[in-house]
């Protein structure tokens, strides 16, 4: 995979190539990655990249020319690589979307700035317009890095077994389990006993009820959108129904008017 990211600000990228999966993964030669300054490819003494919008208003608008260069030069190295315009505009970033571009040859990611790019780009240069979800960022650049980290950790041979893709896909669309280490009793508070009995049907059990309750707890948007449930998850949560069933019937037959609302 060839990361390339168009920019005024490439100096950001530093310190993110330079740390942790992403360097890993230059290192083993699994992406490789840069970042081109857009001043590069503008004319004149000054190399400008910006101008005021036709029309009036405030702000400033990236001219199409430098931008257009910058484009069909990175090409120039890479035909094969989609141009993805960062914008607020753009379709919503997601683990589906990432999975889609980790199985393209290369990316050319535009970074806006301002208030934004002349549209002639967005129109004829660009293949995708992205967004990373509902807040201003300042520009394109630290969504980027963003998309970046999430599609470099989906290329195969890029993580390590323990964190592999593999183990994202067993639990997939829940959230994740709870973690305990060591020491079992940390300030009063103890390991929950099914960790520290060796079963592994059980424990993988207790990790699916854990996962499954927090997901329902915080997110069930994802349950609800999540087709199908496993037979094992089914039995879960039919559980649960029947043991809040239970709760609720002892209530009811209890004499109180629990149900109708009042006090
Ligand atoms: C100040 C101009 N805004 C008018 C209300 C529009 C606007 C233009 C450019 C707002 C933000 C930006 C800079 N943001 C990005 O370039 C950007 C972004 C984002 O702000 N949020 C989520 N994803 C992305 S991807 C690129």
């Amino acid at each position: 995979m060839d990361f390339a990211v168009l920019t005024i600000f490439p100096e950001m990228f530093i310190p993110f190539w330079e740390h942790g999966i992403i360097r890993r993964a230059v290192e083993q030669d699994k992406i490789s990655a840069s970042a081109i300054n857009i001043r590069d490819f503008a004319e004149g003494r000054h190399h400008v990249t910006d101008d005021r919008p036709y029309g009036g208003g405030c702000g400033m608008v990236l001219k199409p020319e430098p931008l257009a260069r910058a484009i069909r030069d990175v090409k120039k190295r890479q035909p094969s690589s989609k141009t993805i315009l960062m914008t607020p505009q753009g379709r919503v970033f997601n683990q589906n979307v990432a999975c889609e571009l980790a199985s393209e040859d290369g990316l050319i990611f535009v970074c806006g700035r301002y208030e934004g790019v002349d549209e002639r780009i967005c129109q004829d240069f660009t293949d995708d317009e992205i967004s990373i979800g509902d807040y201003v960022l300042t520009g394109g650049e630290l969504a980027v890095m963003v998309i970046i980290d999430a599609v470099t950790r989906l290329i195969p041979g890029v993580l390590g077994g323990a964190d592999s893709a593999e183990k994202d896909s067993f639990s997939e669309g829940l959230l994740e389990h709870a973690h305990y280490t060591r020491p079992q009793t940390f300030e009063g508070m103890a390991v929950p006993d099914v960790l520290l009995s060796g079963h592994h049907k059980e424990i993988e059990r207790w990790r699916l009820e854990t996962s499954l309750i927090r997901t329902f707890l915080k997110r069930p948007d994802l349950l609800k959108d999540r087709s199908p449930l496993s037979k094992q998850e089914l039995k879960i949560l039919e559980k649960w129904y029947f043991d809040i069933g239970k709760i609720i019937q002892a209530q009811s037959s209890s004499g109180t008017d629990a149900l109708s609302g009042d006090e």
